[in-house]
């Protein structure tokens, strides 16, 4: 029943079931696997999809002999097994010449290298299926503001997103450009911090319609705020082109931990959002399993992950079907339609009529909300007493 099926269209990157549980204090603990292998590890979990940074795939220092027998091995994996790319990206955060940021570095130099590095990594993604390029800003941002000035750094970012639009539509590619925010980690802040910030500059964009968000639930998290807002607003603006679910305690450092792991709650209220509006992008989990996890524990959370979304979907049926919970919210909602003559878009003559209508304002603030009967409906909904 929760098995997954590519209708769900559940997508892994490769560095998130092949992440090999590095952290600040400690080095691997879980052996390098290859691409192949870890494009059969998703086809055995049931996932549909793959995603990858160039270097997850293509070494940075590849050849380009070993770079055509690297992208051989792999469409062949992908036709082996059926999984397919729907989304790519680039890596400008690891290497020593990203330091100080890629796009925003305040080296010339470095700003058009990552210029080139995403044209050849767009060019790759393209060739393997991808209709969604991701914009992950890791190292843009800074330690201290003294260095470099935000301002310059936001119009330095427009410049490269309104590049890299040419090119695409230069080359005649279907690609959307899908733009992930973070606050902090690895830079002390990183600019465009929220989701929110990011659907503001895209309109700024001289292709706004070929830019879109991947908000990601750790993200929004990190800085404290809902993230099924956030995910709301770019829905409601027809921006949600990608989206990356993990889980995050708040107030913790970058924890990537299993989808629905943490905050069970918020991830129903985000399942539903996206299940009742018809979202029908990937649905990709950014996150890798625990450090103490060996490969059989790696199947178990890329499992995990797929089978509590699934959960949580038939939880969002029944709170839709839920008689109780309909009628508490149809009583919330009611609505007399007594209104109706003064609001809607306005006229002179409605607001001549409002401005002369009476209102009882004792009244409107005696009006108690049944929040906590509905909200308890909910939690004992999840935990599986309704
Ligand atoms: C992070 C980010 C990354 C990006 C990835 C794809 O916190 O490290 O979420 O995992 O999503 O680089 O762009
Ligand atoms: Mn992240
Ligand atoms: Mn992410």
């Amino acid at each position: 029943m929760y098995e997954p099926k590519p209708e769900h269209k559940f997508t892994f990157g490769l560095w998130t079931v092949g992440n090999q549980g590095r952290d600040p204090f400690g080095e691997p603990v879980r052996p390098a696997k290859s691409p192949v292998e870890l494009v059969h590890l998703l086809a055995e979990v049931g996932a549909w999809g793959v995603n990858f940074h160039d270097n997850d795939l293509v070494p940075i220092d590849a050849t380009p002999a070993q770079r055509d027998k690297i992208v051989a091995d792999f469409k062949q994996a992908l036709a082996d097994t059926g999984i397919i790319v729907p989304m790519a990206t680039t890596n400008l955060f690891t290497d020593p010449a990203f330091r100080d940021g890629a796009f925003t570095s305040n080296d010339s130099n470095v700003r058009a290298y990552a210029l080139q590095k995403t044209m050849n990594a767009i060019d790759l993604g393209v060739e393997l299926g991808a209709k969604i390029y991701v914009f992950w800003g890791g190292r843009e941002g800074t330690e201290t503001d003294a260095g470099k000035d935000p301002i310059t750094a936001i119009k330095r970012s427009r410049e490269a997103m309104n590049y890299l639009c040419e090119y695409v539509l230069d080359q005649g590619y279907d690609l959307k450009f899908a733009l992930e925010a973070k606050p902090n980690e690895p830079r002390g802040d990183i600019y465009n911090a929220t989701t929110g910030n990011m659907l503001a500059f895209i309109e700024t964009l001289d292709h706004p319609d070929m830019v879109g968000v991947n908000p990601e639930v750790a993200h929004e998290h990190m800085a404290g705020l809902n993230f099924t807002h956030h995910v709301a607003q770019a829905m409601e603006a027809g921006k949600l082109f990608h989206i990356d679910l993990n889980d995050q305690a708040f107030g913790r450092y970058d924890q990537d931990f299993r989808f629905g792991s943490v905050n069970l709650k918020s991830a129903f209220f985000l399942v539903k959002l996206l299940e009742d509006n018809g979202y029908d992008g990937s649905r990709h989990f950014d996150a890798h399993a625990y450090r103490t996890s060996d490969f059989e524990d790696v199947k178990a959370f890329a499992r995990g992950c797929m089978r509590t979304y699934l959960i949580l979907k038939e939880k969002v049926a029944k709170f839709n079907a839920d008689a109780e919970i309909q009628a508490l919210l149809a009583e919330i909602n009611a609505d007399s339609g007594a209104m109706t003559p003064f609001t809607g878009p306005y006229s002179a003559e409605k607001a001549a009529a409002l401005r002369s209508h009476a209102f009882d304002r004792a009244a409107l603030g005696q009006r108690g909300q049944p929040y906590e009967r509905l909200d308890q409906l909910v939690v004992e909904l999840l935990l599986g007493v309704r």
